[in-house]
């Protein structure tokens, strides 16, 4: 048992903000009785939104995620709770949404692998790395 409860790292995506998935989002994490720790609406610059997808420079789909990424607002937030970290990607579901689960976030919100409506972390020290981008 840990002492200090988990955090993760998790973003809505600016297809999220637009299509008004802000509330049904943050209320899956709370009735799944996660803790909202910190939140904070945001729009994120090339810069910045280079920063927090580095891992996939390079890739063939690093423009058109950058692009997205910065074309509207997001809501980044730090949720806690016991095992979060992979708590949340189960609840998030797999990166393309026409395979992810029903009941996931992304199962139930999304159908596009590029516009898939939330990030979260996948480890503890991404959830260190891709908060300095929001919660320096
Ligand atoms: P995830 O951790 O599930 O968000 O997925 P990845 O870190 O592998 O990918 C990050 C983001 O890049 C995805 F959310 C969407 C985008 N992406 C694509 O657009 N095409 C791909 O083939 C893979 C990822």
């Amino acid at each position: 048992m840990r002492l200090v409860p988990q955090r993760t790292f998790v973003m809505i995506k600016p297809d999220g903000v637009r299509r008004g998935l802000i509330g049904e989002i943050i209320s899956r994490f709370e009735k799944r009785g996660l803790n909202i720790v910190q939140l904070k609406m945001d729009k994120l610059d090339r810069n910045r939104a280079e920063r927090l997808y580095a891992e996939h420079k390079g890739k063939p789909f690093f423009e058109e995620l950058v692009s997205y990424v910065t074309s509207g607002p997001v809501v980044a937030m730090l949720v806690e709770g016991d095992d979060v970290v992979s708590v949340v990607r189960r609840m998030i579901g797999a990166t393309d949404p026409k395979e992810a689960s029903p009941g996931t976030i992304r199962g139930d919100l999304a159908l596009s692998k590029s516009e898939n409506v939330i990030h979260a972390s996948d480890s503890p020290e991404k959830v260190a790395y891709e908060s300095s981008v929001f919660f320096p």
